[in-house]
């Protein structure tokens, strides 16, 4: 059985993701609004990635005999200042979402909880992935730098993402 601690902080990276799903797909939004399809597509994905990382939380305390509590998802941003900063956006969530995980993994440290430890190292690996995918695109559009050409490239890329 899961203990409370553990238990309250699990439920609070399940309210974590479950923003993160909707300020993604605020982005998507945006995106779609500019008429930039792809990137709308692109984000649509990620939101869908992070309900599944809020799902494996969920029947993971269901399986530890924890107690799922939903919290109010509060409002994303309606605009965005422009495609580079929509990344640069994204790249400070993921950060921010990494050391949230770094932090659960030290509190399953503390609190001898080795099955959270264990569950825990998936996350750590996919925000390794998750930094890098925004990073590397952030790149991208800072070499192609408001050039529409580039950016109608990108979005035919992006908007390719399965
Ligand atoms: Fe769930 O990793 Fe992004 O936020």
């Amino acid at each position: 059985m899961i203990g409370n601690k553990m238990l309250d902080a699990i439920n609070e990276q399940i309210h974590r993701e479950l923003y993160s799903e909707y300020l993604y797909l605020a982005m998507a939004a945006w995106f779609r609004s500019e008429g930039l399809d792809g990137f709308g597509h692109f984000f649509e994905k990620q939101a869908q990635e992070e309900h599944s990382h809020a799902m494996k939380f969920y029947h993971h305390l269901f399986e530890r005999g924890g107690r799922v509590v939903l919290k109010a998802i509060e409002e994303p941003p309606r605009d965005f200042p422009g495609v580079v900063e929509v990344f640069e956006q994204s790249l400070e969530h993921e950060r921010y979402i990494t050391k949230s995980i770094h932090d659960l993994v030290d509190l399953a440290g503390t609190e001898k909880d080795h099955a959270s430890a264990s569950f825990l190292t998936w996350y750590v690996d996919e925000q390794v992935e998750e930094e890098a995918h925004m990073d590397e695109i952030l790149g991208k559009l800072r070499m192609v730098k408001g050039n529409p050409q580039g950016l109608l490239m990108m979005d035919g890329k992006l908007g390719a993402r399965a």
